[in-house]
């Protein structure tokens, strides 16, 4: 999608640390990390968001809550844990219309959000 900021994160067109890719999903840090570990695990085509998932969408979801897993326990969050999180529309917090998950860990977090 031309004017979304994470389809341009896909393209290339803007630079992201990037940690994991495949075919499917593309796993980049946060531009502004809320934790010392605070990533983004993304699908490479655009769906706005978790209320815009399809029956079809079922097998990606599960990649992309299984590689954002596998990279918090690669990134040291295995013994300790992590939150993950994905925030959907105003009342959500979702800023970025593109769905993500966001992985933060490396540090106790508060509960409940504000
Ligand atoms: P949310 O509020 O759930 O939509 O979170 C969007 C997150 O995306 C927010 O934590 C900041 C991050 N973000 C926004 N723009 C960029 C960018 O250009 N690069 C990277 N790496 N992260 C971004």
């Amino acid at each position: 999608m031309d004017n979304c900021i994470f389809c341009k994160i896909v393209s290339g067109a803007i630079p992201a640390k990037r940690i994991y890719e495949d075919d499917e999903l593309l796993a980049f840090h946060d531009v502004s990390p809320q934790a010392p570990v605070h990533f983004l695990v993304i699908p490479r085509r655009h769906i706005r968001n978790i209320m815009e998932l399809a029956p079809e969408d079922v097998a990606l979801v599960g990649h992309l809550l299984h590689k954002a897993q596998e990279l918090a326990a690669k990134l040291g969050c295995a013994e300790k844990g992590a939150r993950f999180v994905i925030n959907c529309k105003s009342d959500g917090g979702q800023t970025v219309d593109h769905l993500h998950i966001h992985v933060l860990g490396g540090r106790p977090l508060a509960w409940p959000p504000g």
